[in-house]
């Protein structure tokens, strides 16, 4: 799949308005704030951004609960600072990708307001209504936040269907007026100049008969159903007219279906796949299970290997800082994390504060937190028994909201994020993680993912070269090959504490290798050696 598309030797760069930069000091990120940091982002080295959704919300889901798609959120700014940072992003050559999220609306969206009205408007087929009672739903499914995907509607004795949050009325593709309406929606927003979109849960957008038997896993009903491919269709030959980047979140997807959903003539170009959060431990203090990690990671790479293309990522703003449940909040740990999942073969994208090593944040109490899922799986626990204290560490440990604390800037109060209060308590680790000392600190963890980001670009065997798995069977080590004809190249990681003695088969260690990057002392390879709690190294030879 050597067939030289800009996105493919790219870095992506993740941003969180809500919480990246607020330039009026209510406390609330806004787009004046990423305008503000395009020379930053330009320094890092990142060529695109994806942007979390910038259109007018209620925000009970922070803007994936839109209600009106072609308005900008006003606390984000206005159209006008949209257009004013996609030209001042492309004078600096950094693309811009927005968030594109149609597989339900808001709740207050004037369809779904329109719709819930009657039986026979014209928008009730916009969503999906069914006969129920208050009772009884249509079927016993449940939503991904907890709780039946059915709300029953007092109005007309039916119930609709959501698989997120109730305020996020799932749409109806299966009708064509709907779909109609969304494809207009998309082409305005591709001529207004953006360079692509993620595609928010994207392989959800079909659901099978309300009367389908669930059997081994819950959310079969919603996941990749037959049907979508007509859909996937019709969104490709809109894409297909612009010359764009479109990404996938689309879990269900497997590793094997990735292929035709993303290979030459593919629905999209990428796909972020969801399954490689594998948690061991007990509840409240899950880490990440590195060998369950690394074995989807070398699953994935393996089976796009020579068709479609991966989306690479380690944090978003629907998980919790790496640093912490990866590593051990070292400035080390982080960089070994880095270098262990952006030179897989694919398109790295970085989450905002990723590049510092940002941990997880300490919420005191459940109303320091934010998200209502888990304030929801909070209130359950603690009916049922378990002890306040218990119940905050539970739902805490993996929550989403560490994602979405400040960005942290400088020292200075709030970390530099507002003059304000901020809309979600600053992390306290501020005072020392932050850009301002980073920048100025030639070991810091932002000058290694800015090397690390040159490399990447600047060695063709990371985009291209073929992957292949190394002690395959550790528990704590990532360590892999990528590989053309004239060059391997040799990634080493130790995502564990551990002193770890590794033995690397002969082939490897028969010839010399130079040492690229490393995020500690150079050590030169041989057949039998060491390597310390994180260590990380990136060798090349000629062939
Ligand atoms: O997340 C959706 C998401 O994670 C599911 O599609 C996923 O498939 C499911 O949890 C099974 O693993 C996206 C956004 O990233 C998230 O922030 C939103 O809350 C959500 O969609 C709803 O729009
Ligand atoms: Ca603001």
């Amino acid at each position: 799949n050597k067939n030289n598309h800009w996105w493919q030797n790219a870095v992506g760069y993740q941003i969180y308005p809500k919480s990246f930069k607020d330039t009026n000091d209510d406390g609330i990120g806004d787009i004046q704030g990423i305008i503000q940091q395009l020379p930053y982002l330009k320094e890092l080295g990142v060529d695109f951004l994806w942007i979390n959704p910038l259109y007018q919300s209620p925000n009970v889901d922070h803007g994936y609960d839109i209600s009106d798609f072609r308005a900008v959120q006003e606390e984000f700014g206005t159209i006008e600072d949209l257009k004013e940072l996609l030209e001042k992003a492309h004078r600096l050559d950094i693309k811009i990708l927005m968030d594109l999220v149609v597989n339900h609306t808001s709740d207050q969206h004037p369809w779904f307001i329109k719709s819930r009205k009657s039986k026979d408007n014209p928008y009730r087929n916009y969503y999906h209504w069914v006969d129920a009672t208050p009772e009884k739903c249509p079927n016993d499914w449940q939503s991904f936040f907890g709780g039946s995907t059915w709300e029953y509607d007092e109005a007309t004795n039916q119930a609709y269907f959501h698989i997120f949050y109730k305020e996020q009325p799932d749409l109806n593709w299966k009708n064509e007026k709907m779909r109609q309406e969304i494809y207009e929606m998309i082409r305005f927003w591709l001529d207004l100049g953006i360079d692509g979109f993620r595609l928010d849960a994207i392989s959800h957008i079909q659901k099978e008969d309300w009367n389908f038997q669930i059997t081994d896993n819950q959310w079969a009903p919603f996941m990749n159903v037959n049907g979508i491919e007509q859909y996937m269709s019709e969104l490709k030959e809109i894409f297909s007219a612009y010359d764009i980047l479109t990404v996938g979140e689309a879990s269900g997807v497997t590793s094997k279906k990735a292929r035709q959903w993303t290979n030459e003539n593919g629905y999209i170009n990428m796909i972020f796949e969801l399954e490689h959060n594998h948690r061991k431990g007990v509840a409240g203090y899950e880490k990440m299970d590195i060998l369950g990690y690394k074995k989807t990671m070398a699953r994935w790479q393996k089976d796009l290997a020579h068709e479609g293309w991966n989306a690479l990522y380690i944090e978003n703003h629907d998980n919790p800082r790496m640093n912490t449940v990866m590593g051990n909040e070292t400035e080390k740990s982080a960089k070994a994390i880095a270098t262990a999942y952006l030179l897989l073969k694919g398109t790295p994208f970085i989450y905002q504060g990723q590049e510092l090593g940002m941990t997880n944040t300490v919420f005191e109490t459940i109303g320091e937190m934010d998200d209502l899922s888990d304030k929801h799986r909070y209130q359950l626990l603690v009916e049922s028994g378990v002890d306040e204290k218990l119940a905050l560490q539970q739902v805490s440990n993996w929550s989403r909201d560490h994602s979405r604390t400040p960005m942290q800037w400088s020292d200075a109060e709030n970390a530099g994020f507002t003059n304000g209060k901020s809309w979600l308590k600053t992390n306290p680790s501020y005072k020392k993680i932050n850009v301002e000392h980073q920048k100025n600190d030639e070991h810091s963890v932002f000058n290694y993912y800015k090397k690390l980001i040159a490399l990447r670009k600047s060695e063709e065997t990371l985009t291209f070269g073929a992957f292949e798995l190394l002690l395959a069977h550790d528990e704590d080590t990532f360590i892999y090959l990528r590989k053309t004809e004239e060059k391997e190249i040799l990634v080493l990681t130790n995502l564990s504490e551990k002193v770890k003695k590794i033995t690397l088969p002969n082939k490897i260690t028969n010839k010399n290798w130079q040492l690229l990057l490393s995020n500690t002392n150079e050590q030169l390879i041989q057949k039998h050696f060491e390597m310390n709690a994180f260590d990380a190294f990136v060798f090349e030879r000629s062939m």
